[in-house]
């Protein structure tokens, strides 16, 4: 049978696709599991366009229908930055995600509370041949100043949810993975993923 190929360079989002993906009867592997390097520009304008982008070029490269997930942080007080630019939100060479949630809260600071926020992801599903097909979800809260929680990746530690009182970064992946944007978009996109599979 066909493999799925998980087309993200984010180890996040990797661990988190393969929790959300065990169970769906698609086989699946990772970029790393088959050798495959690649780095994809994000020049889009909008989410399904870096998600199709990334899902064509990785589906192109290994032969194997493949996953691609665009996501990004919007806060309501930042007119929704950082948005499609929520990777490369930091002016510091080689930030990692603690630079860029500092600079988050730094740009924040003088601005009233609460700081409304939501992450989106855009899923896109492409074949080698390169038709591609879009799912997407959404979760929604608040910014808050101080980091709680050690779980998930990127901005979940100063990302309170909306009715939890917990941060996503205080969730284990069981709860993160019911709950969050990605899986969400997960869920929407599994009728395109068993259609493909023949599922
Ligand atoms: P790939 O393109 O290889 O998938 P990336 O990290 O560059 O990896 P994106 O361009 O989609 O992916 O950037 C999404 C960014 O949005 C990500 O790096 C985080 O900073 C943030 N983000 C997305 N989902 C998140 C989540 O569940 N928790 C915290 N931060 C998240």
């Amino acid at each position: 049978m066909n493999k799925l190929l998980i087309a993200t360079n984010n180890k996040g989002k990797v661990k988190e696709l393969q929790d959300l993906l065990k169970g769906s009867g698609i086989q699946f592997v990772t970029p790393s599991q088959i050798n495959l390097e690649l780095d994809v520009e994000e020049d889009g304008v909008n989410y399904e366009e870096n998600a199709g982008k990334k899902a064509i070029a990785f589906a192109q490269a290994s032969g194997l229908i493949s996953l691609a997930d665009d996501s990004g942080l919007e806060v309501a007080a930042l007119g929704g930055a950082p948005g499609l630019y929520s990777a490369r939100y930091s002016p510091k060479p080689r930030a990692q995600d603690k630079d860029r949630r500092d600079f988050l809260l730094e740009n924040l600071k003088d601005k009233p509370r609460p700081w409304n926020a939501h992450f989106h992801a855009t899923i896109a599903v492409a074949t080698p041949a390169g038709s591609v097909e879009f799912a997407e979800g959404n979760c929604f809260g608040e910014i808050i100043p101080e980091e709680r929680g050690s779980g998930g990746f990127g901005y979940d530690p100063i990302f309170l949810m909306e009715g939890l009182g917990r941060t996503m970064a205080e969730l284990d992946m069981d709860e993160k993975n019911r709950l969050s944007h990605r899986a969400l978009a997960v869920m929407n996109a599994m009728p395109i993923l068993k259609k493909m599979f023949g599922l």
